[in-house]
């Protein structure tokens, strides 16, 4: 492939390098695959064909507008949606479930290798759940948590207690508008439930229904999974690193780890910082380890120990592609089956390890619970043994690489606008009533390999950042920002309006805020509640100035985020389609008609800067309502402004 071919599919000059490295060596990859699958199927594009019996598979035409039970496409559409939710809903929670679970392990003192590494936020947690902390042993404290969070995903009868950490308005919503979730596993059960044949065909139930299980992955599982982490360990503060395929070095053992669930990556970063694996590099003629992450594993290193970036979604082939990776260890979620293909062109091994997650080709390795560091050293030196079988003429690293600051947990942005003794919004809040940032945006999700990778989320962060407002970032698009330069606080300073630079520079955050992986974007719902608990920006959610976009999503996961952050009362943009357009009932009501009921809906918007301009639109309406539009005064801030900001 020419270089000036590869830069119509992917932005960065490293991805591109690499896919044309790839088709030298006679190596498939995803973008291949684009091509071969180029015309897609336009009953499932409209989300019109049902194969929920065995009567059907039906698809809906202008001939056949009914399947054979008597389906209509509203009923088939929004059953097709609901399932994704549902997908993306389970794919979150379950995460949190295996960690509440270790949680659980690690208060009994089951888990070897693993602690409570931040007592604080247990201590903090507790006290949000109403668990008697004071005086409490940690374990004993951890073990109602985790007890009271496995009931989380159990209760039958009752309401999610994390949905009470909503503002009190936004719950009386979902109270009045029925959506309020029970728990988490009986959320998605109904959800299978009610979209099996002949059940439930009432488009608008069924997607009252999405939004409610939707709303227990943002409130529910998600929200659950990074409180946990936090605890487990340690919630993020803001750190320096690298990101992008340059950050692997043809002198070092190179290991990535790829997926989402941080429990072994964690384990992980102990094992290579270990001094006899060190010595065991050593001595297979390595100039160390160097351990690297791809995806939202990435982001849980990345945003705790720095580890850094080698890539987000589509550069997970193109990080084997350089010839260099001695190992890949994937976990859950967005790990292609299409990986060990890729990898038997290489040396690279690639190494599953969850039950629930085997591919053909990976070989599996069950890590041993009793002790855990012993099997990640047991995989670190295996990785070393490999690094003799490179074949030197494959190796082909690429030299881009970005400096980065990431880890910006909500307490950590507290802490950074109102400092160590007086942690609070209050700044924030501050400079959107003054104008000087004009709103904040939530700007999260995946790459499609249909669309130019990471394109739409660079030109929309440097449109935004230009006219004041200020982002928060999560999963592959905050690699995307990473591997632009936008993460480097001098970078985005530069770029952006006069205000949203001055407040930044006087409280000390950069424009783009890194908040995590995709499972943190319940941390951008927990930024926009402190936002209203800080007060002056209505008592609302839907009244705050923000607004959510996922420029290149792909995934179910990202559906449920949209639909948790549209129930929440945050209008979503979406860069490409839903399949929902074979029915105009349940698109009217998933781009508008949902307005009515949670004050937020989806708009899609395929190009980044009419997406820039709608989405100050959308922030001067809210100023709009709040009373808060008026021009800022442009004066620079002297000493004394800058002390009462
Ligand atoms: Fe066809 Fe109805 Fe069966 Fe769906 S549930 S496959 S529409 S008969
Ligand atoms: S990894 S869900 S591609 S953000 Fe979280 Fe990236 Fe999307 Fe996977």
């Amino acid at each position: 492939m020419e270089y000036e071919i590869a830069l119509n599919k992917v932005s960065d000059d490293a991805s591109a390098k690499m896919l044309v490295k790839a088709e030298q060596d006679c190596v498939e990859t995803c973008f291949d695959r684009t091509e071969t699958q180029k015309t897609q199927c336009g009953f499932g594009k409209s989300g019109v064909c049902c194969r929920i019996c065995h009567m059907g598979p039906c698809r809906i035409t202008p001939k056949s507008p009914k399947g054979i039970c008597g389906a209509t496409a509203d009923t088939i559409v929004a059953r097709n949606f609901l399932r994704e939710v549902s997908g993306g809903t389970s794919a979150h929670s379950d995460h949190g479930r295996h960690l509440v679970l270790k949680l659980k392990e690690v208060a009994k003192g089951e888990a070897p290798g693993y602690e409570i590494k931040d007592e604080k936020t247990l201590k903090y947690a507790a006290k949000l759940y109403g668990v008697e902390y004071e005086e409490r042993d940690k374990n004993a404290i951890a073990l109602d948590l985790a007890n009271l969070f496995l009931n989380e995903f159990a209760e039958q009868e009752g309401f999610l207690k994390t949905l009470e950490l909503a503002p009190q308005k936004r719950q009386g919503i979902w109270n009045a508008k029925g959506i309020k979730p029970n728990g988490i596993d009986r959320m998605v059960v109904e959800s299978m439930h009610r979209t099996t044949m002949g059940v439930d065909h009432d488009y608008k139930n069924l997607l009252l229904h999405s939004f409610r299980t939707s709303l227990a992955d943002g409130w529910g599982g998600a929200r659950i999974a990074s409180i946990v982490s936090d605890i487990l360990f340690g919630s993020p503060k803001p750190v320096n690193s690298t990101s992008n395929l340059g950050v692997l070095k043809k002198e070092t053992v190179n290991i990535l780890i790829h997926g989402h669930e941080p429990e072994l990556s964690e384990i992980l970063t102990v094992a290579v910082g270990d001094p006899e694996i060190k010595e065991y590099a050593k001595s297979a003629g390595a100039d160390g380890i160097t351990l690297a992450g791809i995806c939202c594993t990435a982001n849980e290193i990345l945003m705790r120990h720095g580890v850094p970036v080698a890539g987000n979604v589509l550069q997970q082939e193109l990080a084997i592609i350089t010839g260099a990776v001695e190992m890949m260890v994937i976990d859950v979620q967005c790990c292609m089956p299409g990986l060990p293909d890729v990898a038997k062109n290489y040396h690279t091994e690639i190494i599953s390890t969850t039950d629930i997650a085997k591919t053909i080709g990976a070989d599996h390795v069950k890590m041993n619970a009793s002790d855990p560091i012993k099997s990640a050293k047991e995989l670190v030196k295996r990785a070393i043994d490999n690094y003799k079988n490179r074949a030197e003429e494959k190796i082909n690293i690429p030299s881009e690489k970005e400096p980065l600051v990431a880890g910006f947990s909500v307490q950590a942005i507290k802490h950074m606008l109102g400092g160590k003794y007086r942690a609070s919004f209050r700044p924030l809040n501050d400079a959107i009533i003054q104008n000087r940032i004009l709103g904040v945006v939530g700007l999260v999700g995946c790459n499609n390999a249909k669309q130019k990778a990471d394109s739409y989320t660079n030109i929309l962060t440097q449109e935004l950042i230009k006219r004041n407002v200020l982002l928060l970032q999560t999963g592959c698009a905050a690699i995307a920002s990473a591997k632009a330069g936008m993460l480097k606080p001098e970078v985005a300073l530069e770029m952006a309006g006069n205000g949203l630079k001055e407040v930044c520079e006087t409280v000390g955050i950069p424009p783009v805020l890194h908040l995590g992986s995709c499972v943190d974007n319940s941390r951008i719902l927990e930024a926009a509640t402190e936002v209203v608990l800080e007060g002056g920006l209505g008592d609302d959610l839907s009244m705050v100035p923000a607004v959510g976009i996922a420029p290149e999503w792909m995934s179910e996961k990202a559906i449920a985020i949209g639909c948790y952050f549209v129930a929440s009362g945050i209008d979503v943009i979406l860069g490409n389609p839903f399949y929902v357009s074979g029915s105009e009932k349940v698109s009217e009501y998933l781009h508008n008609g949902a307005k009515e009921d949670f004050g937020a809906c989806f708009h899609l918007i395929e190009d980044p800067y009419q997406a820039a301009d709608a989405i100050i639109e959308m922030l001067m309406k809210k100023r709009e309502a709040l009373g808060i539009n008026k021009k800022s005064e442009r004066k620079l801030l002297d000493m004394k402004d800058r002390r009462a900001l």
